[in-house]
């Protein structure tokens, strides 16, 4: 099977992480994956050789070329097109291509609609329904709006088949290996990876860390967070870590999504955001502290506290979530720096695997849209 993917990077690394993931993992299934995009340039280190074709079944592709009726007519058509995060489809790909489909009997492909994540109970009441293309060169034609989610009412989330059988296979002896070559971990260090947008509270935790008997090593992730850091210490009075600190902090390089996920299997403890890193954050089964995409019009809070209670988190690891997120008290915020900083998670610990177990019984996002495309074909 043909698949169309058209994804537009509208900032941070999510959109196109999301997309690469779908398309090796469709691949990997015997799919065929055209993965159009405007900015490939995150696959050179999230997915090196993607973009010079060395993942067998999948294709990069710019999104310019879509517009390029010479170069989409040398392609063969696909099964399905899929738009991702509600980006469009370009009308010039659009009028090239329905007319070759309907050269052959109007056979339309399987038009997705593929949107964010959410918790929330629309998600649910939204997931399979379908819209009508009201105008351009595919009206009349339909589109069907897949939602990622939490329940068995929702497209699932990705989670690919050598997943599990990875994490297996990636014990202590692999983990050392692992966090080696970025530095040596001493014996009683806990071990804490940092990727987030700008929380309030970052400045006020480094200095818990950094004060506390327990000694904390900070894995901080590439891009933004690297310069959040280095901003977070050029403007306070706190001159930053020392070496008699019990905090170090440690700048990654920017790691493929492989390595990724096992910086979140290595990790004590790992503060992730936005979209993919939360599902990966999930899957590693870890502690972990979710930096929601902040919203301007504020509609990532209900977004998170649905997430909350669809995963069943313990209260206080609930709140931790909300203080994070600047969507809790003072007090609230105080209690939960108290237990971001205590190295002892066995509760959380618990929860999140409790939480990971029951997701692991739900269809994932490449199966139930394999299964979609399957029945409508
Ligand atoms: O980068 P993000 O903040 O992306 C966000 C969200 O997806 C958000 O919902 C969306 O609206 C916005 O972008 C536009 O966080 P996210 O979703 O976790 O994506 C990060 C991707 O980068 C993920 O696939 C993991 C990957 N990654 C690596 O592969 N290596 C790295 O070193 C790092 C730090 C990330």
């Amino acid at each position: 099977m043909i698949w169309d993917i058209f994804c537009r990077v509208i900032d941070n690394y999510g959109d196109i992480g999301v997309c690469w993931r779908l398309s090796a993992d469709l691949a990997a299934r015997g799919g065929q994956v055209r993965l159009w995009v405007d900015d490939a340039s995150a696959l050179a280190w999230m997915a090196p050789g993607a973009r010079q074709g060395q993942w067998p079944g999948v294709q990069v592709l710019d999104w310019n070329a879509a517009q390029d009726p010479a170069q989409v007519a040398a392609l063969p058509l696909a099964d399905v097109w899929v738009e991702a995060f509600a980006c469009d489809i370009a009308p010039e790909f659009l009028a090239h291509c329905v007319p070759r489909y309907q050269a052959l009997g109007d056979q339309q492909p399987v038009w997705i609609n593929l949107e964010y994540l959410s918790a929330e109970p629309y998600v649910e009441r939204c997931h399979g329904l379908q819209s009508p293309v009201m105008q351009g060169a595919a009206r009349g034609w339909h589109k069907t709006f897949f939602y990622p989610g939490f329940g068995p009412g929702t497209g699932g989330l990705l989670r690919e088949p050598w997943m599990q059988p990875q994490q297996q296979a990636f014990g202590a002896a692999q983990r050392q290996q692992f966090l080696q070559q970025f530095t040596e971990v001493r014996n009683d260090e806990q071990v804490i990876s940092l990727f987030c947008y700008a929380p309030a509270l970052l400045p006020t935790l480094l200095r818990r860390l950094a004060d506390q008997a327990a000694p904390t090593l900070l894995l901080v992730a590439y891009g933004g967070t690297h310069k959040l850091l280095q901003r977070c210490l050029a403007d306070s009075d706190w001159p930053g870590p020392q070496t008699q600190s019990a905090l170090r902090l440690v700048y990654l390089p920017a790691l493929s999504q492989r390595d990724y996920d096992r910086l979140l299997l290595s990790c004590d403890l790992n503060f992730v955001r936005g979209e993919d890193s939360v599902v990966r954050a999930l899957w590693a089964g870890k502690p972990f502290v979710w930096h929601i995409y902040p919203q301007g019009d504020g509609a990532h809070a209900p977004k998170l506290e649905a997430f909350l209670q669809r995963l069943e988190l313990d209260p206080q690891v609930a709140r931790m979530h909300r203080a994070w997120n600047e969507l809790a008290s003072e007090e609230e915020t105080e209690a939960a720096l108290e237990l971001l900083c205590r190295p002892e998670r066995a509760t959380w610990q618990a929860g999140v695997q409790a939480a990971r177990s029951k997701l692991l019984n739900l269809h994932d996002l490449t199966s139930a849209l394999n299964d979609f495309v399957q029945k409508k074909r």
